[in-house]
């Protein structure tokens, strides 16, 4: 039978280095015999991707946070489902760039919504499923907000304030504290090469603790 596959979320908050750090870690995976899916959210499927261009192109019209809400939890039950759910049971590791700590960080920190709604819809879509290992990229948000500035346009959710980010970032560092054999702290405001070793450092202790090798 073969052994379900490690679902791994990369978090925090914009610009503080997931995507990077997600492509080194699946090419770390790979050159240790791993098989990985590489997806993220909102998105990781034709449908959700649709929805995802809904939540992120800037509108004149303002977004109730409710709609936000169930939106992201109308992709993520399609991707889980159809996607991530069938890559573990098939053995693969998954590697999603963000997952549902990044709605109890935005829509629950950011906007404001309480956290009991969101962990309803939370136990309605993904039932018991959690991610195995989330691992919170952290910086000061100007940081990450000044690297993810460089490349130009902003999504709708880029349009925020510091403050907005700064909740976000607060949120990220309780459930990391409330939960640390499930989170892992990086600090990320340090140059890359050193990030990405502290990344590859948990990944081959993952790895080796696993059924894999
Ligand atoms: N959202 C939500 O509200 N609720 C939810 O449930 C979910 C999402 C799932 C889309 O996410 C938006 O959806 C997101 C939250 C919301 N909005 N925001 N903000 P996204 O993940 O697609 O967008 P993002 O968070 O804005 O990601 P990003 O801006 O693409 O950033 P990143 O992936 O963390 O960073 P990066 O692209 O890897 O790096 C940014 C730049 O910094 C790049 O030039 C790198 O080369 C550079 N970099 C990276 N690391 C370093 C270090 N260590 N030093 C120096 N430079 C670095």
């Amino acid at each position: 039978m073969t052994a379900k596959g490690q679902f791994i979320t990369f978090e925090g908050t914009e610009g503080v280095g997931k995507s990077t750090q997600l492509a080194n870690a699946a090419e770390t995976l790979r050159n240790l015999g791993v098989e990985v899916l590489v997806t993220r959210e909102p998105g990781g499927t034709p449908m959700a991707e649709a929805i995802r261009e809904l939540l992120l192109a800037p509108r004149d019209e303002p977004v109730h946070e409710i709609t936000e809400l169930l939106l992201m939890f109308a992709a993520r039950a399609q991707h889980l489902h159809t996607r991530i759910l069938p890559a573990l049971n098939a053995g693969q590791w998954v590697l999603c760039d963000r997952f549902t700590d990044a709605t109890f960080a935005y829509q629950g920190g950011g906007r404001g919504v309480p956290e009991d709604r969101i962990a309803l819809l939370e136990n309605l879509v993904q039932g018991d499923v959690r991610p195995d290992h989330v691992i919170v990229l952290d910086a000061p948000v100007d940081t990450g907000m000044a690297r993810a500035r460089r490349r130009g346009e902003l999504d709708r959710f880029e349009q925020e304030d510091l403050d907005f980010f700064q909740r976000i970032r607060n949120v990220y560092l309780a459930r990391a504290m409330a939960q640390p054999s499930r989170y892992h702290m990086v600090d990320a405001a340090r140059p890359l090469a050193q990030v990405s070793g502290h990344v590859s450092g948990l990944l081959r202790q993952w790895v080796s603790g696993s059924e894999v090798l």
